[in-house]
């Protein structure tokens, strides 16, 4: 048996990072135990730049002291100012009730280049000394004629990319001990260190709005650096900063800049404790090499006749090529990154390769994503080209169908220089898709061509099984709808040109990442780029990063993701910097509304309203989404100003969400039939949509005598529909928490198994591997929908994967309850035989599993150290259910707090429990809300 242990220990939500800039990072931990009730009543942490200064009796930068907190699973950092450019190595002891002396775990993080001015060792103004620098076009390579191969190409007035050089001596007096490479662009880069690659992030420095803030990454380059002569060398492209972003037919470099640019300083620490240092500047020297253009949105070309043989390598006579040419020494806008990068993280081999004419093979890799092709050729003849083209679906012919790329090229191009054979893979694009086409290779096998899917590094954290293959089919095209569209900011599709942060689809699809997947830092990060996005007026935008013109003002659901996102990481993650952060923007958000709405049915500065977008059937009326919105981010502020211990923000916005609810009721929902006769009464809300019960039931809009009557409408019209739902974006993701915490899991369930059009399902009938953009992207009969905009790799509708972990194996917390601290465990069997989810939650590994078995079923629980749970154990008879083969209440730390139809209600304390009970299905009593009886 092992005691109460921290582990996973994380800065700032990541594990040991490198280069940060934050001045009071949390240092968090997670924490486990093999015996139950084994809660942690007290922690320490030290701080030091020396490991041994951890130690009792040592002299850490910073000790926290015994701390009594049984809740704790992180401290913010309050020593004294953090040094920029230091490691510091970090201990936590826990205590736990039982045991006298703590267990403890040890880490580390670095802080990058500069600390926020203020900070130790700095003046406040810069402290980099590099500049910025570009490519010199002149005198040298760009008046070469285009090659053969290249005149029939389409290069979209992109420009070569870049190679940028710089030769330095390695050899000093003293040997180096250490070496930092801080690093960013204007554009994308990759650096190499006497040819070797520096660090595995892919699109970096990642999308930011570049007008606001650059991140720059820290790479750990001490075994690359040998002595004598070193080369540092970048190959830069025009990515977010001066490619084609967003749908807005402007020509490339429209949004930020027009050609990309590097900055990058080397710092080297010797023995004596001297640093020298490289930088960019215009000692570099530039020219262009085999990457003839490189766009994120249509594609990249290498001819490898222009390619510079050796140039990333000592030795290599640069003679004639051109100095760089520095823009500027503007470092303002750099900051450390706070996310971690995107990355390769998954190859996926192809599961055929149909020949369709003599040299053209299309591949189909089984799987949409987002990432790119690297594909073998051997004897590609010089000028001879291999095109690569992508689509996520084939057409009626077995061909590519691009149409819904719009103006995405898509299109990657490697023309020969007769070499023997050559790895070709780009570099500075990504594509969403499941086929390619490749033109130009003869002979093509499966071996020869692999897909490499590309996201942010957002570390797995949940895992979900069930009997039904079609559910867990459904929950895998959920993860990779979040793998293909979490590429370094939460964007709603992977293929087309468009890839935006659109907000309302991070809303709706928050939840069901962070139980997919551990995204704290990858939202740290983007709202950060929500915040940069602030209109003048102080309102959140339709998307961010913000493109300048791109559907600034924010829509109902839209914009209030700045108010939404906060509060449901900061209820995940237990960080309050998520709510601090954000706190001035959401009191700005809905200060904007109710200044334009005085009367409280949010009318006016509605963005463009996108209602509940996509939603077939009858439109929920646009006030109805918008004012529910209002009451729901005002609300949310509120609970946000509590959480920060701001009471009297509070107080005025709990006011006012009431006042919203009340004008929300008054204006949209009318009770019509006999005063007293309940059971006749009927309850509208204005449109009677599903979309307009759902929001008025989840975000709690209804005074209480009135919920029952809208959750007994919103399931007759889901019965009358199909039972199907008639939702969008904003409707759908509500849908069967709503019905599940209403007593109609039942037809939760019937929408999951639901196979025609609306339903999860009847995509995945026909062959989708990923979550549409509509409901009905194409039908047996209508084909495909208009090209437009269709999607076959967009995440919102798969916002269902939430409930799935919640509501089907039962992995939850209570609703008042903040980083797992209170689970409720509450799984709904359906017709389902097992379901299981685990969950590395802030806290601990959270699991609930539960299976039947002729008239029974077993449940099996897992609670983290530090955290209670509520278990409603499914049973058919409720006197039947024993926890561990004890009978009920016996072992201490699970109490039955009561028994309702259909299940028996548990309290239990940390640890691992194992229920079994009587379970019938055919005597099971519909569930409901029904009121428990106490033992
Ligand atoms: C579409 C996007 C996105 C949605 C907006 C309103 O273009 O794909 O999913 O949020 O429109």
């Amino acid at each position: 048996m092992s005691a109460l242990r921290p582990y996973a220990l994380r800065c700032d939500h990541r594990t040991t990072p490198l280069g940060i800039d934050d001045s009071a990072p949390l240092l968090s931990w997670r924490l486990a135990s093999d015996r139950r009730g084994d809660d942690p009543v007290a922690y320490r942490v030290r701080v030091a730049e020396r490991p041994e200064a951890l130690a009792d009796g040592g002299q850490p930068h910073w000790d926290s002291g015994r701390v009594d907190d049984s809740s704790a699973i992180g401290a913010g950092y309050a020593g004294p100012a953090l040094r920029a450019r230091t490691r510091y190595h970090w201990r936590v002891e826990v205590w736990s009730a039982s045991d006298g002396a703590p267990a403890d775990a040890v880490s580390w993080f670095e802080t990058g280049l500069a600390m926020p001015s203020g900070a130790a060792g700095q003046s406040g103004k810069s402290v980099w000394r590099a500049s910025w620098i570009t490519h010199n076009p002149d005198p040298v390579d760009v008046v070469d004629a285009p090659t053969e191969g290249e005149r029939a190409l389409d290069d979209h007035g992109l420009a070569p990319c870049p190679l940028l050089r710089r030769v330095f001596s390695g050899s000093a007096v003293s040997p180096l001990v250490l070496a930092r490479l801080y690093v960013s662009a204007r554009g994308l880069y990759e650096v190499r260190l006497n040819g070797a690659r520096v660090g595995d992030a892919e699109l970096a420095p990642g999308w930011t709005d570049y007008t606001r803030r650059v991140q720059y990454q820290t790479y750990d380059v001490t075994d690359l650096v040998s002595q004598g002569e070193n080369v540092l060398a970048a190959t830069i492209a025009d990515g977010w900063w001066s490619g084609f972003v967003g749908f807005e037919p402007r020509r490339a470099g429209a949004h930020y800049g027009t050609f990309p640019q590097f900055i990058a300083e080397l710092q080297l620490t010797h023995a004596d404790g001297s640093v020298s240092t490289v930088v960019t500047d215009d000692s570099w020297v530039t020219h262009t090499g085999a990457i003839r253009h490189a766009d994120l949105l249509m594609g990249e070309c290498h001819d490898l006749r222009r390619a510079v043989d050796g140039w990333e390598l000592p030795g290599f006579d640069a003679r004639d090529w051109s100095p760089a040419r520095i823009t500027d020494a503007e470092h303002r806008l750099l900051v450390a990154s706070v996310d971690e990068p995107v990355r390769a993280m998954a190859e996926v081999r192809p599961v055929s390769v149909t020949r369709v004419s003599q040299d053209t093979h299309i591949v189909d890799f089984g799987q949409n994503l987002a990432g790119r092709v690297r594909l073998g050729v051997d004897g590609l003849a010089a000028g001879a080209r291999v095109v690569v083209r992508h689509a996520e679906v084939l057409d009626e012919n077995q061909r590519l169908y691009t149409a819904n790329l719009r103006t995405a090229a898509a299109t990657d191009v490697l023309i020969g220089d007769g070499r023997r054979h050559i790895d070709f893979e780009p570099k500075f694009t990504y594509h969403g898709f499941r086929y390619a086409e490749i033109t130009g290779v003869p002979a093509l096998s499966g071996d020869d061509v692999v897909a490499v899917a590309l996201h942010s590094d957002t570390p797995w954290a949940g895992s979900f099984d069930c009997s039904d293959p079609d559910i867990r089919r459904l929950h895998a095209c959920v993860e990779w709808g979040q793998r293909s569209n979490f590429v370094s900011v939460p964007t709603d599709c992977p293929q087309r040109d468009e890839r935006l942060g659109w907000l309302a689809d991070a809303q709706v699809f928050l939840p069901t990442a962070a139980l997919n997947a551990d995204v704290a830092a990858f939202f740290t990060k983007w709202l950060r780029d929500v915040d940069d996005a602030r209109t003048p007026e102080g309102g959140f935008t339709n998307v961010a990063p913000r493109l300048a013109g791109v559907a600034d003002e924010g829509a109902p659901g839209w914009g209030d993701a700045g108010v939404i996102v906060p509060w449901h990481l900061y209820r995940t993650y237990g960080d309050p910097r998520f709510l601090s952060r954000a706190l001035d923007g959401m009191r700005g958000w809905v200060a904007l509304i109710h200044r334009h709405n005085p009367d409280l049915i949010w009318r006016h500065r509605v963005g463009p309203h996108f209602s509940d977008w996509l939603a077939p059937g009858t439109p929920t009326p646009r006030e109805v989404i918008a004012t529910a919105y209002f009451a729901h981010s005002a609300r949310l502020t509120a609970l946000a100003a509590d959480a920060l211990g701001r009471h009297d923000v509070a107080e005025a916005h709990h006011r006012l969400a009431a006042a919203v609810r009340s004008a929300f009721v008054e204006r949209f929902v009318t009770v019509e039939g006999p005063e007293g006769g309940e059971s006749e009464r009927r309850l509208r809300v204005a449109g009677d949509t599903q979309t307009g019960y759902l929001v008025s039931l989840a975000f709690g809009l209804l005074p209480d005598h009135l919920t029952e009557g809208a959750a007994k409408r919103l399931a007759e019209l889901v019965e009358a529909a199909g039972p199907a739902l008639q939702t969008g974006f904003v409707g759908v993701a509500l849908a069967a928490p709503v019905l599940d915490a209403y007593g109609r899991a039942d037809l939760a369930h019937a929408l999951l198994r639901r196979t025609e059009v609306p339903s999860w399902l009847f995509p995945l009938r026909h062959g989708a591997t990923t979550i549409w953009e509509r409901w009905d992207g194409w039908t047996p009969d209508g084909g495909f929908r208009a090209p437009a905009m269709n999607s076959f790799n967009h995440y919102a509708l798969g916002s269902i994967g939430e409930w799935l972990y919640r509501g089907v194996a039962g992995v939850d917390q209570a609703e008042d309850s903040v980083a797992y601290r209170r689970l409720r465990v509450r799984p709904e069997p359906g017709a389902l035989t097992y379901a299981s989810a685990r969950y590395e939650s802030a806290r601990g590994t959270v699991a609930a599993g539960w299976r039947r078995r002729g008239d029974g079923l077993s449940l099996r629980v897992q609670v983290p150290p530090g955290a209670t749970a509520d278990v409603f154990v499914p049973t058919t008879d409720p006197g039947s259910v024993r926890e561990a083969e004890a009978a009920p209440g016996d072992s201490g730390h699970a109490a039955l707090i009561g028994t309702g139809p259909g299940h028996a209600h548990y309290r239990v304390a940390s640890g691992a429990y194992h229920f079994t009970a009587a379970f019938s299905p055919a005597e099971r009593p519909p569930a409901g809300l029904h009121e428990e009886d106490t033992p």
